[in-house]
């Protein structure tokens, strides 16, 4: 197993979930080392999620996620980024009641969009993703991974 660190965030919808949310994390022996609420502007979610501005969604996205604050987190653990999108569950919250039921996705979110909570898909991403919210005191550019070389 490998120490990872990844970026999850509690969107808008979970929010009062929190305390069911921390509980998940914990559960599965990661653990929250970061954490910052706050409401994205839309220049600011659109940034976060750039890589889906073509897609026929995006606008829907960035609309939701910027409808309230949000909870931002660093997660650390054995294999971080996997075992908290196993947590999340599949992208549609829909889909995960069916397939997923204890899920988070499946227990907090609505639909396809209205998913409760998001999770870092890549090492690369997840650097990307936590220097957007915990931008390094050294201001000299993102981590260029999410590998733990130095957790305690
Ligand atoms: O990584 P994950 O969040 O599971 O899904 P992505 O494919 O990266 O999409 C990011 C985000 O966009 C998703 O959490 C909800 C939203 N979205 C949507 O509103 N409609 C879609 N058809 C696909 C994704
Ligand atoms: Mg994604």
């Amino acid at each position: 197993s490998r120490k990872e660190r990844t970026l999850a965030m509690i969107k808008p919808d979970a929010v009062t979930q929190i305390g069911d949310i921390i509980q998940m994390i914990y559960s599965k022996n990661l653990i929250v080392t970061k954490a910052k609420m706050t409401k994205l502007s839309w220049k600011q979610a659109a940034d976060f999620y750039s890589e889906h501005q073509s897609k026929s969604f995006f606008n829907n996205l960035v609309q939701f996620v910027t409808s309230g604050p949000m909870v931002a987190m660093e997660v650390m653990g054995d294999e971080a980024l996997s075992t908290w999108r196993k947590i999340l569950g599949p992208t549609d919250s829909a889909l995960a009641l069916k397939d997923t039921p204890n899920s988070l996705r499946a227990r907090f979110g609505t639909d396809g969009t209205k998913n409760a909570a998001h999770g870092s898909d890549s090492l690369a991403s997840a650097a990307r993703e936590l220097e957007f919210f915990f931008p390094s005191a050294t201001g000299s550019g993102p981590p260029s991974t999410a590998k733990c070389t130095d957790c305690t």
